[in-house]
């Protein structure tokens, strides 16, 4: 009943939405550190400038620097054997184009991975999490340029050779993806406008789509390169693609509805997916952007340099899944940067994300068999207001949605699936990224920070903090169960 022996159990977290200690100790600005604090109705705002009347949610976080010790402490407490975290790029490089280290930067992640190291705990290392540093975003105009592959390069090498007996697993950019999808020109790849303005806010004109799908390309070539040169610093390295899945379901029987699904499905996983895994630009892609008027500068060579640099691993974030219609005039859904149509069968998050565990089983068939390489889900999870009840919180909605993902990640695994891990999001509170808010929390602990700012950050354990222990503890099969 339980999951593969040595399956790997924990949780994810992103620098820019935990560490806080934004200006301390050499650390420069990060594109992140100018994104302001929204809510559901209220967007995010990216100011060119840090205005000091403002609140930028990703100064202070939930100020994991300074509580690393102890935040790993829970984790190990309810057993992670693995713990996804990225690292702040300008922690390292404080503009992002200097040749050497900050040494106070690299010395913060070496304690940090002896302290998982001490307590048994892998890391799984994102070292591109939407955390851009800002000093090479302003003078370079973000990844559309082909430099930022370099200085990108200069900071894997860094990270390859200091943490070298500290670490295993890489990912190479979060969430890959959504520039493809048409979301985070700003967050993703650093290009900046030339006033102030909503976070997600895209100006589109074919020039702007094209850009985007430029800083993709350099994208692309930076994570097949950082594979060739992690390989060849350390062959045990594995890395791994990180895509937000996408499952768009055709809304009817109608064949233009399952056309439709079937294309969206392919632009917004495995567009990404093939240039990752098999190292080619698929003849869909190329369709696609002809019929876009995409045009994308390629050099000689990059050909090759993506079929070396394919990753080991699969990995993606899964919240949801959503229907698409070839007929236009039908009520409609949101979700982490998707957009769709309503489902009837399914029920939605606070945050009108639609709950759909079968969905993952279906997606995990999908990219395994596309594949044939193993796969890691390393971020699933509720967002959700949770509230003091007689002292707890009791978080039983969490414990309902994880239980039904993981019975369905189980399922997926007798299906064939080569299923390596899963590292829900935020598994302690931490800063929104589509929204900024402290109230939207994923954790199973919870930080005392609200979303005024107030609060003295100390950490308590949820009803699912138990729970989850349990889950780890007996290998799944207590999430399996009655
Ligand atoms: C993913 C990001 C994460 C994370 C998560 C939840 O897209 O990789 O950084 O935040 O979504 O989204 P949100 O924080 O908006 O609820």
């Amino acid at each position: 009943m339980s999951f593969p022996k040595g399956f790997l159990w924990g949780g994810a977290t992103a620098a820019n939405q935990c560490e806080g200690a934004w200006n301390l100790d050499g650390r420069g600005e990060s594109v992140a550190d100018h994104f302001t604090k929204g809510d559901r109705q209220t967007p995010r705002y990216f100011t060119r400038e840090i205005d000091k009347n403002k609140c930028y949610p990703s100064h202070e976080a939930i100020d994991f620097y300074h509580h690393y010790k102890e935040d790993i402490g829970l984790f190990a407490e309810m057993g992670f054997n693995i713990y996804r975290m990225s690292i702040s790029w300008s922690r390292l490089f404080p503009n992002g184009d200097e040749e050497a280290p900050n040494p106070q930067g690299v010395l913060f992640y070496k304690k940090v991975f002896m302290e998982l190291k001490e307590k048994n705990i892998e890391p799984l290392v994102t070292i591109s999490h939407y955390d851009i540093p800002y000093g090479i975003a302003r003078k370079y105009g973000g990844w559309k340029n082909r430099e930022f592959i370099d200085f990108y390069l200069n900071y894997c090498k860094t990270l390859f050779t200091e943490y070298r007996s500290l670490v295993k697993y890489w990912l190479t950019f979060n969430e890959i993806n959504v520039l493809a999808n048409g979301y985070g020109d700003i967050m993703a790849a650093g290009m900046l406008p030339k006033a102030d303005c909503p976070m997600f806010y895209t100006e589109e004109s074919p020039e702007t789509k094209s850009n985007r799908f430029q800083a993709l390309h350099h994208q692309f070539i930076a994570s097949a390169k950082a594979v060739a040169l992690g390989h060849e610093i350390e062959p045990d390295y594995k890395f791994g693609c990180m895509i937000a899945a996408n499952l768009p379901y055709g809304y009817t029987c109608n064949p233009d509805d399952q056309l439709f699904a079937q294309r969206e499905f392919n632009l917004k996983n495995y567009f990404c997916g093939d240039v990752l895994c098999r190292g080619e630009y698929t003849p869909m892609a190329r369709r696609y952007s002809e019929e876009e008027n995409i045009s994308i500068m390629m050099e000689e060579g990059d050909g090759e340099i993506l079929r070396k640099g394919a990753v080991d691993f699969y990995s993606f974030s899964y919240y949801m899944s959503s229907c698409v219609s070839a007929d236009t005039g039908l009520e409609g859904s949101t979700g982490n940067m998707t957009e769709g149509i309503k489902n009837p069968y399914l029920e939605t998050s606070d945050w009108g994300w639609q709950i759909d565990p079968k969905g993952l089983r279906y997606y995990l068939n999908e990219v395994y068999g596309r594949y044939h390489i193993p796969v890691m889900i390393v971020e699933n999870g509720l967002g959700a207001d949770d509230v003091w009840e007689n002292g707890e919180i009791c978080d039983t909605y969490r414990i309902a949605y994880m239980k039904s993902h993981i019975e369905q990640m189980h399922e997926a695994i007798k299906d064939g699936v080569e299923l390596l891990g899963y590292t829900p999001w935020g598994c302690i509170d931490l800063v929104s990224l589509s929204t900024g808010e402290m109230k939207k929390r994923y954790g199973f602990i919870y930080v005392d920070k609200d979303n005024d700012g107030s609060g003295d950050l100390k950490r308590y354990k949820k009803k699912s903090f138990d729970w989850y222990k349990e889950v780890i503890a007996s290998n799944g099969e207590k999430a399996l169960g009655e």
